[in-house]
């Protein structure tokens, strides 16, 4: 297979100011087009999921009448017990979670890879399973992220790695929707120090800790077609959604080729509960989000390599079985109470 030229999307002013302030956001990546596929999948989902919940029993009244920036606030609106269920079912968090055609094609999409490339200066590309579809609900706590640096959920060896996070909404991302606030200039640094006992399971940095005054912070609005491009050690955050619509959007990860991964491992053997050899879990560990796995994306060098939809599947479904029986590593410390 012959290597895909990837148009150039960023000029060098946008590498520029990516690198100086640690996110640049490019409100043209996709045509809003681009993004109906992605919307569609996810609102046929939402539908194919709800109907087995009412086959169970579980849910009476489906919305169908509602379209999908308003259709799942109205389920967890009648009952939260079955909103948490399609959210957990569609967010995709550690492997799990939606996997569609209609996803795949915007992770794999040569507009997307052609302004991670030039962000990154390669084009030797993995993507990270490390990605979450979020539907930030009206008036709901749980889509509400406190601040962090994305390398707190990774492990310290790729710290000084360039991992690059594409905050995708699938709706205009505004102040009053819950668009994300971001600390300009202060990816350089340490790693500031992360809490575990946020809402909804997230990390914390409190914010003396953060490099930055929080109130230096901008305000990350996104129009859908944009792509907000952030560092892994870039701190942000998100508020709360006060609109009367779900702000929907994706995040996705890439990083070289060269940064730590676990492209090409394969556990040799599993047992019945999805347990590896010890070997495999030790040379996992060697990847930026163990046990997630990566993916080569994109590659001039060997094309013939670059992951295609079907291979893409059984990398998650083969990695998630692992995480089984995975005990995950663990960064910082237990929270005896909850932080923040
Ligand atoms: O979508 C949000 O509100 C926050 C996203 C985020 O924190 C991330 O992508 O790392």
């Amino acid at each position: 297979m012959p290597p895909m030229n990837l148009p150039q999307k960023l000029s060098p002013q946008q590498c520029s100011f990516f690198h100086e302030e640690g996110y640049v956001i490019v409100p043209d990546v996709f045509a809003p087009a681009d993004l109906e596929p992605l919307r569609r999948a996810l609102h046929a989902e939402i539908d194919r999921k709800s109907r087995s919940m009412q086959a169970e029993g579980k849910l009476t009244n489906l919305h169908e009448e509602l379209d999908f920036d308003h259709r799942l606030a109205a389920i967890q609106s009648d009952s939260k017990e079955n909103g948490e269920a399609l959210m957990r079912h569609l967010e995709g968090l550690r492997g799990g979670g939606f996997h569609a055609p209609e996803m795949f094609e915007v992770i794999a999409h040569p507009k997307l890879l052609g302004a991670v490339s030039a962000l990154l200066g390669t084009e030797e590309i993995v993507g990270s399973s490390v990605y979450r579809v979020r539907p930030k609900l009206p008036g709901i706590g749980r889509g509400v992220v406190p601040w962090h640096q994305d390398s707190g959920y990774l492990t310290p060896h790729c710290d000084t790695q360039l991992i690059i996070t594409c905050w995708i909404p699938l709706v205009d991302a505004t102040v009053e929707n819950g668009c994300m606030q971001i600390l300009p200039r202060t990816h350089q640094g340490q790693l500031a120090k992360h809490h575990t006992g946020g809402n909804a399971g997230f990390l914390v940095i409190k914010d003396e800790d953060l490099p930055a005054d929080p109130r230096r912070a901008i305000t990350a609005l996104c129009p859908r077609g944009g792509v907000v491009f952030m560092t892994n050690r870039t701190p942000h955050c998100s508020t709360p959604n006060y609109s009367d619509h779900i702000r929907w959007s994706i995040d996705l990860r890439y990083q070289s080729a060269e940064a730590p991964n676990n492209v090409g491992l394969w556990p040799d053997s599993l047992d019945e509960e999805g347990t590896a050899s010890p070997e495999f879990y030790e040379k996992v560990n060697v990847a930026c989000y163990p046990p997630e796995a990566d993916f080569l994306v994109h590659s001039r060098a060997t094309p013939e390599a670059v992951t295609d939809y079907a291979d893409y599947v059984k990398r998650r479904e083969t990695y998630d079985l692992i995480k089984a029986s995975y005990s995950a590593f663990r960064r910082w410390p237990e929270a005896a109470t909850p932080a923040g």
